[in-house]
């Protein structure tokens, strides 16, 4: 009874005198081990009388739980302090410059849509979002394309099919908003038109630059691209402010002064009249260089986008008086503008994700377009 009683004294102080994993484990061996005393002693307790037992067990077990106890506790504190050192050596002084160049780049259609954001900006133009899974009445209808118009069908849409209603003999159904409207990915970035207009009401300057969906796909579609959606809506604007506009941004955009942008009668139901905007450009080395007059020899004419004055009806449709109010739109294939710009000639390549592409065509992350420093700036 002494003896377990002093053996158990020095086994708590060895215990609480360890400082390593180790000398705590070679001690729980000693102890609790399969040959450790505290285990041979239990051992002793299956030869003894019932009355010897009684008397003898108490203490073996009571030694047992202390130093059980112990040792939990003893290493708890050790790995809390391993922890606490591990932790206070592997600090990472973030104030040191970065070791290695960034490794990732920009993609060539953001850093094209930061410099549209730039020169917009600069010409009083605010940025406007809108959502990319739309309704048709905003994509469509409000849009002056009611339901039987033929040019919804030449959008490609993608609709969402309202699994709710499939059943294996019925065909799938199509899902609806509350108010009762085609859930569809919107086919261009003009439904942003009509939620700025019914957001904000007049006066407006927006630019809506976004991802839009249609069912196509060649070196020069992919079934997702980009456009910027230009829209001024203001009292007596006229066409003159639609090219003035453009000019000026293209002239920014491709930093050179000699664009020339000409504008063909076309047919929009959203825009009348409507103008598709084309730029001069030539060939060079096997590239086209925009700039020029298209009908100047070695030059011809690339069509970047549509455009025109906000039909009436899209005004009314927006809660706008036409008398009051008018206003021009345009609408621009980004990646196009980005391939004339940087030179690429397959637009799939965009999204292929291709570490050896980006690498090629992307830009610094440092490289910031502002227009004092050059929207096109390279680092
Ligand atoms: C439109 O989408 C009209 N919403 C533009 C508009 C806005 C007109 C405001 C008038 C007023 P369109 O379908 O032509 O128009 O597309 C505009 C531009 O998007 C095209 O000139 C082209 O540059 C680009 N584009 C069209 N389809 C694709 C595609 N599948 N892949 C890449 N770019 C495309």
């Amino acid at each position: 009874m002494t003896d377990i009683t002093s053996r158990t004294e020095a086994a708590l102080a060895a215990i609480a005198a360890a400082t390593s994993l180790d000398a705590l484990e070679a001690e729980r061996l000693e102890t609790l081990g399969k040959k450790g005393w505290v285990s041979l002693a239990l051992k002793t307790l299956g030869g003894m009388t019932p009355e010897e037992r009684t008397q003898a067990a108490p203490a073996i077990q009571s030694a047992r739980a202390a130093i059980a106890d112990a040792l939990d506790a003893k290493k708890a504190a050790l790995e809390a302090a391993a922890l606490e050192e591990q932790l206070a050596r592997e600090t990472v002084d973030l104030t040191l410059p970065a070791a290695a160049a960034p490794r990732g780049s920009v993609h060539p259609v953001s850093q094209v849509m930061d410099e549209l954001a730039e020169i917009f900006a600069d010409l009083g133009f605010a940025v406007a979002t809108g959502p990319e899974i739309e309704d048709d009445w905003h994509n469509f209808t409000a849009l002056n394309m009611d339901e039987t118009h033929p040019a919804r069908a030449m959008h490609d849409t993608f609709y969402f099919p309202d699994k709710t209603l499939a059943s294996s003999s019925e065909a799938v159904g199509q899902q609806k908003t509350p108010e009762g409207r085609e859930v569809l990915l919107r086919t261009h970035t003009s439904p942003v038109q009509i939620r700025a207009m019914l957001d904000q009401g007049a006066p407006i300057r927006i630019i809506a630059p976004g991802r839009v969906y249609r069912s196509d796909s060649d070196a020069t579609h992919t079934p997702m691209f980009h456009q910027v959606e230009g829209l001024v809506i203001d009292k007596g604007i006229h066409l003159g402010h639609l090219k003035w506009t453009l000019e000026t941004f293209f002239k920014a955009f491709f930093e050179r002064e000699d664009i020339t942008l000409r504008l063909r009668p076309s047919y929009f139901p959203f825009t009348e009249p409507s103008v598709e905007v084309d730029v001069g450009y030539s060939n060079e080395g096997g590239r086209r260089v925009v700039g020029g007059h298209g009908d100047a020899p070695g030059h011809a004419w690339m069509e970047l986008g549509g455009s025109g004055m906000v039909n009436a009806r899209v005004l009314e449709f927006a809660g706008l008086d036409p008398k009051e109010w008018q206003g021009f739109a345009f609408g621009l294939g980004i990646d196009r503008i980005a391939m004339l710009k940087y030179g690429m000639n397959d637009l799939r390549a965009f999204f292929d994700g291709d570490p050896r592409w980006l690498a090629h065509y992307g830009f610094s992350p440092f490289d910031q377009p502002t227009l004092s420093a050059g929207v096109g700036a390279r680092a």
